[in-house]
């Protein structure tokens, strides 16, 4: 290898807690990637930085195998994940592909999370789950390859990755962005010592920190602050200040020349006021559905409060959609809130 490459020979080594149960599966994945050729690899729609990171990492660990992949999602990639390797692969749809063996959903357990209209062709002859959320649909996949207790869906992809030998940089840095914006830098509750374990070694591996925060964080149209402003403007409070809500609205965007998404993360500002136990967030989607976020601070499950609605997701973090008046749904979380607060 060259000196300087980042590049390093060291065989990564498996971390942390992996039961009998999660090492059969990857031995499972491990198998089916031997004995097919043709893999789609596709992450949830509007694809966060696990999302995308997973897809891209997968992509390329495949590749490097000698595997066909195609690299899909209904929705772009974000402009601060464009940076990563191998996202110059990722296409928005599947006209012309050849036909697929296998389908592979990253970050996402539910068939409908990779889009409603995911077309027919694109599922192949099996279909296969790399995930980590506590939500999923147990009966649409061949094979569930999930740990509800991995920080991002690109801790349980270390894991299969340790599988091929010495991790290429590529794919340690899509790894890396996995587990940084998953645990919002390290700082959210599913930030273990797992997580920071494997993130060390994508380190070794040559993943540099700086620069992937600077890459995600710290490359922001100016846009997005104007957009914030106005976003912020719709905060309101209530619940004696343990719920905080806000509010996404399309008009917001339309003297602004960017369709891609900038909102990403705003919510975050809403549960980090002192006292606000859930941070809820509605975004206006054009067509009277209404795509609602929730963040917790730790009292409230909110992936069993997004169930209810059709949604899930984490227990600390989750999203529905819902159709019906934006006072309307705040109006019905809020009672809901106030009730699981209560609990
Ligand atoms: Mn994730």
């Amino acid at each position: 290898m060259t000196e300087g490459s980042g590049e390093s020979d060291r065989t990564p080594s498996p971390i942390g807690e992996c039961s009998p149960e999660l090492r059969s599966r990857i031995d499972s994945f491990e198998d089916l990637v031997e004995q097919n050729d043709h893999f789609l690899v596709v992450g949830h729609t509007s694809p966060d930085g696990d999302a995308v990171g997973s897809t891209l990492a997968l992509a390329l660990l495949l590749q490097e195998q000698g595997k066909t992949v195609t690299v899909y999602n209904r929705d772009p990639i974000p402009y601060n994940f464009t940076f990563l390797p191998g996202a110059d692969q990722w296409r928005t749809d599947l006209e012309g592909i050849d036909p697929v063996d296998v389908t592979v959903l990253l970050d996402c357990a539910i068939p409908t999370r990779i889009g409603e209209d995911f077309p027919e062709h694109g599922w192949g002859e099996t279909v296969a789950v790399v995930d980590h959320h506590v939500t999923w649909d147990s009966d649409f996949a061949d094979l569930y390859l999930r740990d509800p207790k991995a920080a991002a869906t690109g801790e349980v992809l270390y894991r299969v990755a340790t599988r091929y030998g010495a991790i290429s940089l590529d794919v340690a840095t899509n790894l890396y962005c996995c587990l940084m914006t998953d645990t919002g830098s390290f700082r959210y509750s599913n930030t273990s010592r797992t997580a920071f374990r494997v993130a060390g070694e994508l380190i070794e591996i040559g993943v540099e920190p700086w620069e992937m925060a600077s890459e995600i964080y710290e490359n922001q149209p100016r846009e997005r602050f104007e957009l914030l402003c106005k976003v912020l403007n719709t905060l309101s409070v209530s619940a004696q200040g343990r719920l905080a809500f806000l509010r996404v609205e399309k008009d917001m965007f339309q003297e602004m020349d960017v369709d891609e998404d900038l909102t990403d993360g705003f919510i975050n500002y809403a549960r980090s006021i002192r006292g606000v136990e859930v941070a809820t967030q509605l975004r206006d989607d054009g067509s009277g559905r209404w795509r609602v976020s929730f963040r917790s601070r730790g009292k409230v499950d909110v992936s069993a409060l997004a169930e209810k609605f059709g949604g899930g997701g984490h227990y600390n973090a989750a999203g529905c959609v819902i159709e019906a008046e934006p006072d309307e749904i705040e109006d019905k979380l809020s009672r809901a809130l106030v009730e699981l607060l209560e609990e």
